[in-house]
Parts: structure tokens; C-alpha cells; sequence
């Protein structure tokens, strides 16, 4: 092992403390009561509360130019704000770690150690982000979800920029500012925020057929995840491998959740922009602090060189998968986050990825998307962040940087050596052979006409599509539905809507049919082109149960009120815990709760009208006694959190006065409950209803979405 390596070893001394928060350290301040305050320039600073002035004591007088500490604390502030992301501004991020499993297949493809040395622990920064909105915009809304990789290995820094979704809109990276531009905000009004149910970008999707994979895509429950835990990440792109024999593969990241895939439902997405716009920022911190660090196993699928052309679709073509029943998935490592940040400015704002960042081992491919995006991240940096945003604690490596690059605004480095170029006569800072570890370039053979073109396999756009389509579950399909109806009802132009209309019709004459009825499309009379009728795993977000069923980091709702029963509320509540779950009391105030019979109580996390019951997993209400359960049913709120919560298909337990009132809120929209309210042990789940096919949930549903509380 490398000097670098043992050093990266050991600062690797537990596990949320890893070479990356070592280095970090080198940077961070802790204030305290006793540090005093000070100017930048470091004097102390004796009044922080009034402007220098010219004051006769009773009458206020002009502020004086002169206040060097009053003008100096204004212009830092005037200048806070830096430029967000052009797109993917809305983040969250975390560190955490990276391990090769031992034995895995990826040595075969690679000499990269970091994915083939599994006595190396190699750390880790992770972004999270939605694309459209702004910096302040919500979390749950329906979007692709970023999901950029920093590893700060020992052979320098390697990013996998990848979204939630496998595929991309645009096959040609200069389509790229023409699809964010349709999608943002449109620019006479700057509407919509964090949406892309708006005339420009159905538009542009109408019209570029491309797009027509990942927008189905993006229609699904990917739109709208339950958690940045619970959802995949790909790499996307087609990168390569090299090997030691100096043999390249192709190669598809995918991150696999160990929690499984899950959504949310579109209404409680809706309400969660509302009712908690930093919903999944806090769900990613709250699960690290409560010891359930998210977790993900890194496969690649790999096509050997000579294969390249044996698909019916151009592998360097981004908007299309490849199926893993053609090219399986290999296991080879685990990224785990275990740390949130310590400051979200100089750590998730400031982190800045670039595809073009790969290591020796690792390269690209002539996938025209990747290529363009090779350009665009360096490039985007230097507005943001300025040209020594390398320097930047959290994006300088964990290994030396030694090089002639030199000077640029910000530069935080004293370059001690006079040679700033090379050759120099003294050998400093020689270019390293590949043979020791210098970047290699393989000697890929390219030949062509310069033109602008993309090949005849680029050209087909909606197999892979209708392949998906008909992937999901019957319950998945009506989500698909549901939200192209929604999208395209926020277009206002007919232009707009009949057109993409009449483009689903290549797709799935069904869907076409359906949206093109609730959005006054074109409501075709026969399909535009066959259906295939070809499903593939992989695809329904079903295939991704987690291997364990698993309650960990769930968030339960325990409601009550003054007459609980205690032991039926701390028993429930130790069992959550031991499940790894994540338990909230809410009450009608947040304070102390008696129980019946007296005794100390609990304390209430929340009160009825402070939380809502879409940011919970699950509800459970204990029994108590008869002023119990008549408080809560009495109580508007409780009722709506009740059946707001069946209504998603969430879980919800009772027992004695709890099951009472659960039967009592659901009882108006639920002739045929199958259980018997107020049995004294009931649990009720309205999976378990729903499945027994009592009632028609999308009946419920719709009554229960429009309840008038209170
Ligand atoms: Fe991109 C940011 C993912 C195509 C240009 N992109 C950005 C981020 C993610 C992605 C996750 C946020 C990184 C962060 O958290 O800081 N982008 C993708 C994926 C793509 C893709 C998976 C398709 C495979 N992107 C793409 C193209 C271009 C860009 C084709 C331009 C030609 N992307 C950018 C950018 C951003 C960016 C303008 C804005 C902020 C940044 O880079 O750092 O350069």
C-alpha cells in the first residue's frame, strides 16, 4: 500500500471519521462563549448592535461612513449568495464510505483499486437533488432525483454524476440546454417552480420523441420517491473499464438500495410541498442520527468490447437500458452514508462534481451524451464556484495534488517551488508512467467523416418505452395515468396536449386513450404502431422489495390523548425501537399526556395540528379509556389523520378505543371493513383491507381525499 494509502488507512480510525472528515477538520471552526467576537481582520469587536453615528445622545444622527465593523459586517452579507446550479440546485448531502466486496467479479473488468482493494474503505461524499426547482424549492415534488457520487480515492477524486432513473431525455449533449430550458420556469412569468406540468416543456417533449422512455419514466412513481434512501442511482452513462491486460469493457453503474424502492403517492407528494418542503433533507438526516444509515450495493453491468454492436440498441445510447435478463447485474461493493455535514453551504453547496473526474482504470465512451457532459461540469464550476473550486475543502482530494497549475481568483495554495513548468531542469513534479500509476488513455482506434450525425440505431425511440409500460403493476399503471393527466391538464395550449397526446399513441394505445380522455387529447381510434408486449425485470419498482422486510427508519405515528393506556404505548414504542423504526407521540398538545388509572405519562413530540399524517410511514393508536378514544374522535383533525392516512394505504393499528376510533373515521367511506371495530386486540392495516377486496380503494380514495373535518 501507497504512503497516501496508509494515511488514508488511518485516518480511517471509525466509522463516520474517514480520510475526507480528517481532511475536512484542517478547515473547520468551532466557536464558543469564549472565543469572542472579532473582524475579519481579527480585532475584537466591542459593539455588534449599533452603527457608528453622529449623536447628540437624545436624537438618533446619520450613520457614519466610517464604521469599518458596521460596513464590513453588510458587505459580507450583500455577498452571501453565490450562483446556484443551473440545474439539479436543490440538494442534499452526506458522507459516508465506500467498500469493494471481496472476490468481486470487478477485478476481471478493472485495476481501479477502489473497486476491486477490499481492505480499502474509501470515502465517500453524496449529493441528492431534484432538477427543476430553485435552491429553496420543495422536496416531494414529481422530478428525476440526482444522485452524484464523489469518492475520494487514493488515486484522486472519481464522481458517478447519475439520477434515480436509468436513461436520459436527449441523446446528444447539445440538445441538453433546450430540454432544461423547456423545463424550467417559463421565462415571461418564471411558473412553473419545481414542475414540469407546463406548456414549453410538454412542447419540447412532444417533439422530440427521444425523450419518450425517460419521460415515462419520470410519469411513474420514480417521480416521487418516499425517501433519497429508497431509491436507486445510475450512473446512466456508458463508461468503460480497463483491465490490467489493458483490455477495455463497457460498463452501467447502478446503486440498489437495501431499503428497497418505495414511493410516496402522488396527493401526499402534493401536500408534503406544502406541509414540509425540506421533507426528504430531514428523512436523510434523521435516519443517519438515529443509527440507520442508508445503504447501497454498487453493481456494474459490463459488455465486452467485440459485443459492442450485438444489440438491437446502440449501447452508448443514454436513453435506452441495458435489459439485465441480456446483461446481468454484478455485485461489487457497498456505499454506505453514516454522517450528515456540518455545514450545508461549505459541504453540499459548495461540493462540485465532473464526469470528466475518473481514475486510472476507469474511462469513458463515445456515448455523445457523456462526451458533451465531459465539457459541461468543469465548465459550470468556474461561474459557480470560480477556477480553483478544486481547492475547496470539500472537493480537494484526500491524496497529493502537485501540478503547474497556477494563480486564478481565490487561490488558496502557497506554492512553494519556484518551477512552475515543466520539463524543469530540477525533475520536480515529473508526469508519472502508466506502468506507476500515471491516467491511461486507452489507444482507442477511431477513423469517420466529421459530420452531425448520430447512427441508424439512435433513431428508434419508443420499444424500450412500451417495454416499461408494460412492466408495471396494474396499480403502477394507473399512477402513469394519473400523472400524465395531471401534467398535461397544466397545459393550457392544445397544441401542446394534443400533440403529446397523440405521441403516447406509440407508445400504448390504452394509455394513449385513457390520458388523451381526461386531458381532452386526441382520443385515438388505433394504435399508431403494435405493442410489442415484451415486460422486463427491473422496471416496476416491485422488483426492488427490499431482500429483508424491514421497519428501519420508518417513522410511526403513535396518536393519543389524557386517558391512554400507558404499558399498550411504551410496549408499542420499545418494539418500534427494536425494529429500527422511528416512533412519534402526537396529542392534542405538545406536553405532558396522562395516562389512565395516573401514573407520569409521556411527553408529546408533536400536537395534532403541527404534523400531518403523509409524513408518516404508519399510525397506531393505543387504547385507553372512554374520555380517551371520545377525545380523539371528537376531534376533526384526528378523524382526517386517520383517514387521510388509509387513503394513501398506509398501516394503521388499533386497539380497544384506538381500533374504535379508526373504524369510527374510516366508517363513512368503508361500508364493508373487514374487522370488527372495537374488538379490545384489533390491528387493522389498510393493505390488508385493500387486498381482501372488500370495497374499491379508488372509491374510498376519492371520498376520503375530499372529508371536511372539524
Ligand atoms: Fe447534469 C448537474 C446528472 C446530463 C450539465 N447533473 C448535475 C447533477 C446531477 C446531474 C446529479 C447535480 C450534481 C450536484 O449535485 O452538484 N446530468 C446528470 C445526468 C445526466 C446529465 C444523470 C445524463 C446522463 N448534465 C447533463 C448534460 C449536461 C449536463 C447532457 C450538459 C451538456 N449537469 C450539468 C451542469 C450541472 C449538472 C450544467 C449543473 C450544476 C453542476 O453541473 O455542477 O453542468
Amino acid at each position: 500500500m501507497s504512503t497516501v494509502g496508509q494515511n488514508v488507512q488511518q485516518a480511517f480510525t471509525s466509522m463516520t471519521s474517514n480520510a475526507k472528515i480528517a481532511d475536512l477538520k484542517r478547515d473547520t471552526v468551532t466557536m464558543s462563549s469564549s472565543s469572542g467576537l472579532t473582524t475579519d481582520h481579527g480585532v475584537f469587536v466591542s459593539d455588534t448592535d449599533n452603527w457608528l453615528r453622529a449623536s447628540d445622545g437624545n436624537t438618533i444622527g446619520p450613520a457614519l461612513l466610517e464604521d469599518q465593523i458596521g460596513r464590513e459586517k453588510i458587505h459580507r452579507f450583500d455577498h452571501e449568495r453565490i450562483p446556484e446550479r443551473v440545474v439539479h440546485a436543490r440538494g442534499a448531502g452526506a458522507h459516508g464510505y465506500f467498500r469493494a466486496f471481496e472476490g468481486s467479479p470487478a477485478s476481471k473488468y478493472t485495476y481501479a483499486p477502489v473497486l476491486t482493494d477490499s481492505s480499502r474503505t474509501t470515502p465517500v461524499f453524496v449529493r441528492f437533488s431534484t432538477v427543476q426547482g430553485s435552491r429553496g424549492s420543495a422536496d416531494t415534488v414529481r422530478d428525476v432525483r440526482g444522485f452524484a457520487v464523489k469518492m475520494y480515492t487514493e488515486e484522486g477524486n472519481w464522481d458517478i454524476v447519475g439520477n434515480n432513473i436509468p436513461v436520459f431525455f436527449i441523446q446528444d449533449a447539445i440538445k441538453f440546454p433546450d430540454i432544461i430550458h423547456a423545463v424550467k420556469p417559463e421565462p415571461h412569468n418564471e411558473v412553473p417552480q419545481g414542475q414540469s406540468a407546463h406548456n414549453s416543456f410538454w412542447d419540447f417533449v412532444g417533439l422530440q420523441p427521444e425523450t419518450a422512455h425517460m419521460v415515462c419514466w419520470v410519469m411513474s412513481d420514480r417521480g416521487i420517491p418516499r425517501s433519497l434512501r429508497m431509491m436507486q442511482g445510475f450512473g446512466v452513462n456508458t463508461y468503460t473499464l480497463i483491465n490490467s491486460a489493458g483490455e477495455r469493457t463497457f460498463v452501467k453503474f447502478h446503486w440498489q438500495p437495501e431499503l428497497g424502492v418505495h414511493s410516496l403517492v402522488w396527493d401526499e407528494a402534493l401536500k408534503i410541498c406544502g406541509q414540509d418542503p425540506d421533507f426528504h433533507r430531514k428523512d436523510l438526516e434523521e435516519a443517519i442520527n438515529n443509527g440507520a444509515p442508508p445503504k447501497w450495493t454498487l453493481a456494474i453491468q459490463t459488455i465486452a468490447e467485440k459485443d459492442e454492436h450485438n444489440f438491437e440498441f446502440d449501447i452508448l445510447d443514454a436513453t435506452k437500458v441495458w435489459p439485465t435478463e441480456l446483461v446481468p447485474l454484478q455485485e461489487i461493493g457497498e456505499l454506505v452514508l453514516n454522517k450528515t455535514v456540518d455545514e450545508f453551504f461549505s459541504e453540499t453547496e459548495q461540493v462540485a462534481f465532473c464526469t470528466s473526474h475518473v481514475v486510472p482504470g476507469i474511462g469513458f465512451s463515445d456515448d455523445p451524451l457523456l462526451q458533451g457532459r465531459n465539457f459541461s461540469y468543469f465548465d459550470t464550476q468556474i461561474t459557480r464556484l470560480g477556477i480553483n473550486w478544486e481547492q475547496l475543502p470539500i472537493n480537494r482530494p484526500v491524496c497529493p495534488v502537485m501540478n503547474f497549475q497556477r494563480n486564478g481568483q481565490h487561490q488558496s495554495r502557497i506554492n512553494a517551488t519556484r518551477q512552475n513548468y515543466w520539463p524543469n531542469s530540477k525533475g520536480i513534479a515529473p508526469p508519472v508512467p502508466v506502468e506507476k500509476g500515471g491516467y491511461q488513455d486507452f489507444p482507442q482506434k477511431v477513423s469517420g467523416i466529421k459530420q452531425r450525425v448520430r447512427s441508424s440505431k439512435f433513431q428508434e425511440h419508443y420499444n424500450q418505452a412500451q417495454t416499461f409500460v408494460n412492466s408495471l403493476t396494474p396499480y403502477e399503471r394507473a399512477h402513469l395515468v394519473a400523472a400524465f393527466s395531471f401534467e398535461l391538464s397544466h397545459c393550457d395550449d392544445p397544441v401542446v396536449y394534443k400533440n403529446y397526446t397523440q405521441l403516447l399513441n406509440n407508445i400504448d394505445f390504452d394509455l394513449a386513450q385513457e390520458v388523451a380522455n381526461n386531458v381532452g387529447g386526441v382520443v385515438p381510434d388505433e394504435p399508431a404502431r403494435n405493442n410489442h408486449g415484451k415486460k422486463a425485470v427491473g422496471l416496476s419498482q416491485l422488483d426492488f422489495a427490499p431482500k429483508q422486510p424491514t421497519i428501519k427508519s420508518r417513522r410511526i405515528a403513535i396518536l393519543i390523548a389524557d386517558g391512554f393506556d400507558s404499558s399498550a404505548v411504551t410496549v408499542m414504542k420499545a418494539a418500534l425501537k427494536a425494529g429500527g423504526a422511528v416512533p412519534f407521540v402526537i396529542a392534542p398538545r405538545r406536553g405532558q399526556i396522562s395516562p389512565s388509572g395516573g401514573g407520569e405519562g409521556v411527553f408529546a413530540d408533536h400536537h395534532f395540528e403541527g404534523q400531518r399524517s403523509t409524513m408518516y410511514d404508519a399510525l397506531y393508536i393505543p387504547g385507553g379509556n372512554e374520555t380517551f378514544g371520545k377525545t380523539l374522535r371528537e376531534n376533526g383533525r384526528v378523524v382526517h389523520w386517520i383517514a387521510e392516512a388509509f387513503a394513501h394505504c398506509k398501516a394503521i393499528a388499533g386497539i380497544g378505543e384506538g381500533s374504535k376510533t379508526i373504524a369510527f373515521a374510516i366508517s363513512n367511506y368503508v361500508t364493508a371493513v373487514s374487522f370488527s371495530s372495537g374488538d379490545s386486540n384489533t390491528v387493522v392495516t389498510s393493505y390488508g383491507v385493500t387486498t381482501a377486496g372488500t370495497y374499491s380503494l379508488k372509491s374510498v380514495a376519492t371520498d376520503v381525499l375530499n372529508i371536511a373535518y372539524g
